[in-house]
């Protein structure tokens, strides 16, 4: 019922609707109305009552709830389920516990999280109402080999939304964005599967929103921003969340579908900051020095390395800096 009566304050935002309307459409009493747009402005919803027109909404919280997200999404699938909590350990970690039993699309968002995780076991600093901490549920019917592929367009996606909003940034292959050579966005993409099936696949994005140079220690702070540090401003972390969604869906269709990744590949290629710079490849416990060339169609990066030998590199496998380092 508190749905019902927020959708309706929505459908008539910047307009009173009485306690009468409400009550007569939704089959409650007034009493039950008030008690309703009660709740609503304990979770933070500014409505405004007057004694002969009703209720106005005047401004909503910033929360990224699928009421919230909703007015600017424009998937078919993506998003559409939102499971919205105010605290966990991690997203990527709940989206795992829930995957079997959800259907694909369905994602897990987390105001903060107390155990974020990175890659390789790394930790993710995700405070509290500050970022986008989110999960994507896929279940990609694909050989397990592809799933690389999928942190690629994860990235595309950030990548495309954040342009939308006005914000420059570069993709560093496979998994960071990065704004001014400081990362402001890190993906982490984990599977389960059979020989030859994927089970699901859980699509992790963190993104620093609206973070201060504070909520970064002594070690993050050289390497790491926010769009709030970047831009001065704060920026709409409802509508950012959509609109990576909104690509995300375009970008990934497509590839489900068709195996088509050619789009993701071209932006990749585009904001690479790492095509036609001196690189260090960290794999397990050796590094390798060499120029990152090019991104292939598949999605690997090629490297050519000092003794002249070019190589494919595989995204699963590798860590990558600067030659100076980080970028
Ligand atoms: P990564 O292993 O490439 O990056 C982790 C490293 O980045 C850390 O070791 C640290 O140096 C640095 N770092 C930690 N927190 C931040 C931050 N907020 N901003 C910039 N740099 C940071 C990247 O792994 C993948 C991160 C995925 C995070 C999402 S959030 C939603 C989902 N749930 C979850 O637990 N993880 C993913």
């Amino acid at each position: 019922m508190r749905k019902k009566i927020l959708a309706m304050l929505k459908r008539n935002k910047d307009f009173f609707i009485s306690g009468e309307k409400i009550s007569y459409e939704l089959g409650i009493s007034r009493s039950a109305v008030w008690k309703h747009i009660n709740t609503l402005r304990e979770e933070g919803y500014e409505i405004e009552s007057m004694p002969k027109n009703g209720y106005k909404l005047l401004s909503s919280p910033d929360i990224l709830t699928l009421e919230e997200i909703e007015e600017y999404l424009t998937t078919d699938f993506i998003g559409r389920k939102v499971y919205y909590l105010d605290s966990l350990a991690s997203t990527n970690m709940k989206a795992k516990e829930m995957a079997f039993n959800e259907r694909e699309g369905t994602i897990i968002i987390a105001e903060e999280q107390t155990k974020g995780k990175g890659r390789l076991g790394r930790n993710w600093v995700s405070p509290k109402g500050k970022g986008i901490w989110m999960s994507i549920i896929l279940k990609p019917k694909m050989a397990p080999s592809e799933v690389a592929k999928l942190t690629l367009i994860g990235a595309a996606a950030v990548n495309e939304a954040l342009g939308q909003i006005g914000i420059g940034t570069c993709i560093k292959w496979p998994n960071d964005i990065l704004i001014q050579n400081k990362k402001v966005c890190g993906i982490l993409t984990e599977m389960s599967c059979e020989l030859n099936m994927i089970n699901y696949v859980i699509m992790g994005i963190g993104i620093n929103v609206n973070l201060d140079r504070e909520d970064f220690n002594e070690e993050l702070i050289d390497k790491a921003t926010s769009l709030k540090i970047v831009t001065g401003s704060k920026t709409d972390r409802k509508r950012l969340t959509a609109m990576i969604l909104n690509h995300f869906e375009d970008l990934y269709i497509p590839f489900k579908e068709r195996g088509d990744i050619s789009k993701t590949i071209h932006i990749s290629r585009e904001n690479s900051i790492l095509i036609g710079r001196e690189i260090r490849i960290i794999r397990e416990d050796t590094e390798y020095i060499g120029q990152a060339l090019d991104i292939d169609d598949e999605g690997q990066l090629i490297v050519k390395y000092k003794d002249g030998k070019v190589e494919e590199v595989f995204s699963g496998e590798v860590s990558i800096r600067g030659l100076k380092g980080y970028i």
